[in-house]
């Protein structure tokens, strides 16, 4: 049975990292008075390192006018980090980034159908609080019976660890829930912790490798398919048969210990 829908934040919620995080750090880049900038591609490819602090120090790898040593790239990281955070904030706050479609009318559906809303994301809480305040309101978090970011999971996505907190939080098992992801880190994490999982490509991963996934739609108003079924949009109704659907699939293996 759905107990619950756990949704990822960048990408799948809103496309926040391309128009948001990417301008976000450019300008914090530039008030370090740092040269670098990271164009549309560029950022793309450095999406394969979840968090942003990570992604930052994967960058200074390559650059030859990064902090030598690691004590100052690190230092580096933090406050460029959060400077970054704080631009995101303001972005995110004069209505810079809107919700995808459909997300709204399925967190609703879950609301009036008894099913708890959670989020497990690798970014920061201030960074979640800033989308949701957008659209819900300033007690929007509220809605949410858990919260887990990077604040409570350092190990980041595709590691398992912020699916098995929100878990933990929820007091439900893998089996109960479905994970809403737009990444292959994301649905990689989620899968790792057993968990039935839909993707909702984002704008940066149209064509990525969704073939461990559950289910995968273009936004959650398009065609959703999953393996013995396709519906028109994702609702819960469509939630329930893809658990049911992974859950049927993986019972056998877990009988013969595989
Ligand atoms: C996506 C991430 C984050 C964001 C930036 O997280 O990897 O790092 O790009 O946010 P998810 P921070 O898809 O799990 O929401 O700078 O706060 O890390
Ligand atoms: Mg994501």
């Amino acid at each position: 049975m759905l107990r619950s829908v756990i949704w990822d934040v960048d990408g799948t919620i809103a496309e926040t990292e391309r128009d948001g995080h990417r301008v976000a750090f450019n300008a914090a880049f530039e008030q370090f008075d740092l040269p670098w900038r990271w164009d549309v591609p560029t950022y793309g490819r450095l999406l394969a390192v979840a968090g942003g602090r990570e992604r930052l120090l994967r960058d200074m790898q390559d650059r030859v006018d990064a902090p030598r040593t690691i004590a100052a790239r690190l230092a580096l990281a933090t406050s460029l980090h959060a400077t970054k955070n704080a631009i995101y904030r303001t972005l995110v706050d004069t209505g810079r980034i809107v919700w995808r479609p459909g997300v709204l009318r399925v967190m609703e559906e879950c609301g009036a159908a008894g099913i708890l809303l959670a989020i497990a994301t690798t970014t920061s809480r201030s960074s979640v609080d800033a989308l949701i305040t957008c659209a819900l309101g300033a007690r929007g978090a509220e809605r949410f019976a858990a919260i887990a970011c990077a604040e409570d999971a350092p190990a980041k996505k595709p590691d398992p660890l912020v699916y098995r907190v929100v878990l933990d939080r929820l007091g439900f098992g893998p089996d109960e829930v479905v994970a809403i992801e737009d990444s292959p880190n994301g649905w990689r994490a989620a899968r790792a912790a057993g968990i039935a999982t839909v993707v909702t490509r984002s704008d940066y991963f149209r064509t990525a490798d969704v073939d461990g996934a559950s289910a995968c739609c273009d936004d959650l108003d398009a065609t959703l398919t999953w393996r013995g079924g396709s519906a028109p949009r994702t609702d819960v109704a469509t939630l329930a048969a893809v658990l049911d659907a992974t859950n049927a699939a993986a019972w056998p293996a877990r009988r013969h210990g595989r």
